[in-house]
């Protein structure tokens, strides 16, 4: 079967608190939404996030959309839909990075091929090994007080038991009396990590990371900046505290680079960084070769991106650190018909042909950027 067309929509959607993180605080995520549909009218929906503009890292959803509009596209129109992989192995020949674009581009490859033979992606991607997985949440509201009481709520609705702390904003010293003031409140019952986005240098990061270990903190979170690869390499070998590789590990070659020279020893996982869900697969392998822990993590998608991080997730073998795709509990609206599903500390894998999820056409016409393509909306 032809692949006819794709379409590929920016769409912001508020969220349901301020999300703070070190270089922007998130009030309406920005996503990207492609459809591809088939010579028969079927269509695949898949979905990826940014951060902030160009502030978290160097992929805007316009920039996204004009890359795929431009240059991928023409390169997939007419090309036979059961071979995805050859499709975005040819796409790789002639656009290079742009992993985002590529992300989208094949997840929506994958939940159409998926929906055609009615089985779930996961199974195109060597089937499941969990049924759910493990899931943090980010305290992010920019308040003490505030955090306590939603890490509280949260434990007590069994929703999560792993928080996340944004900690790149502001006063670094300031911020670790922050993390050990909710550590002080909920460490007995939940894990706390850390995550710095890139904020610190290295001497903050070496006065800062042995306050935290010594508070009891699980894992530090791209404490330096991306550059900084032999900075991540001395704070791994000083602390026993885990350091994790995020905006620093994006393509496979990159991720093979961390491992080798050991630029932190876990990895946080993130299908648009690595440029979709294949490539997310064997970045894994070569963490879990390295013998490097596993974290599932987001940009913050909603039900349907988050449903295409938890497909191939469920195929991983160990996610030491668990997994943060929180993004349908943090958006104030959806863009499927079918919601995620969340019980006991967990996410639950969908089960559905593709994705598992139902578009809601009339709410991406709804958030849609631009009216004319909304108007394009079949
Ligand atoms: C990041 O850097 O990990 C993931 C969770 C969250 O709160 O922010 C994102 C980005
Ligand atoms: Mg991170």
């Amino acid at each position: 079967m032809m692949i006819r067309s794709v379409d590929i929509y920016i769409l912001d959607i508020p969220t349901v608190r301020p999300h703070q993180l070190a270089m922007h605080t998130i009030t309406a995520q920005s996503i990207v939404v492609a459809r591809i549909t088939n010579e028969a009218g079927q269509e695949g929906w898949s979905e990826v996030a940014t951060i902030g503009g160009a502030s978290y890292g160097e992929g805007t959803v316009e920039a996204i959309k004009a890359n795929i509009d431009q240059y991928i596209t023409p390169h997939i129109i007419g090309k036979e839909l059961a071979d995805f992989s050859k499709i975005m192995f040819e796409v790789s020949k002639v656009v290079r990075g742009n992993n985002f674009a590529k992300a989208v581009v094949e997840e929506a490859l994958i939940d159409l091929v998926a929906k055609s033979k009615n089985v779930p992606a996961y199974e195109l991607l060597g089937g499941k090994i969990h049924d759910s997985l493990p899931l943090a949440w980010t305290l992010a509201s920019g308040d003490t007080g505030k955090d306590i009481e939603e890490a509280k709520e949260f434990l007590r609705q069994k929703r999560h038991k792993i928080f996340k702390l944004k900690i790149g904003k502001g006063d670094p010293f300031k911020n670790v009396d922050h993390v050990l003031k909710i550590i002080a409140a909920v460490g007995d019952k939940a894990r706390v990590t850390v995550d710095v986005n890139q904020a610190w240098d290295e001497t903050t990061a070496n006065y800062c990371i042995e306050k935290l270990q010594a508070g009891g903190v699980s894992m530090v979170e791209q404490p330096l900046p991306t550059w900084n690869y032999e900075g991540m390499a001395r704070l791994t070998e000083r602390f026993m505290v885990p350091i994790m590789a995020d905006e620093a590990a994006n393509s496979v070659q990159d991720v093979f680079q961390i491992t080798k020279h050991r630029y932190g020893n876990c990895i946080a996982l993130k299908p648009c960084k690595h440029g979709g869900l294949l490539e997310t697969k064997k970045v894994a392998a070569i963490a879990e070769g390295a013998g490097f822990g596993l974290y599932g993590g987001t940009m913050i998608e909603s039900s349907l991106g988050t449903a295409a991080c938890a497909a191939v997730y469920a195929t991983i073998s160990e996610f030491e650190f668990g997994t943060e795709i929180f993004g349908p509990l943090l958006f104030k609206d959806r863009i499927t018909t079918d919601e995620i599903q969340f019980e006991n500390f967990e996410i639950i894998i969908p089960d559905g042909p593709g994705f598992g999820m139902e578009i809601d056409l009339d709410k991406v016409k709804h958030y849609a950027r631009d009216y004319s393509y909304s108007l394009s909306l079949k």
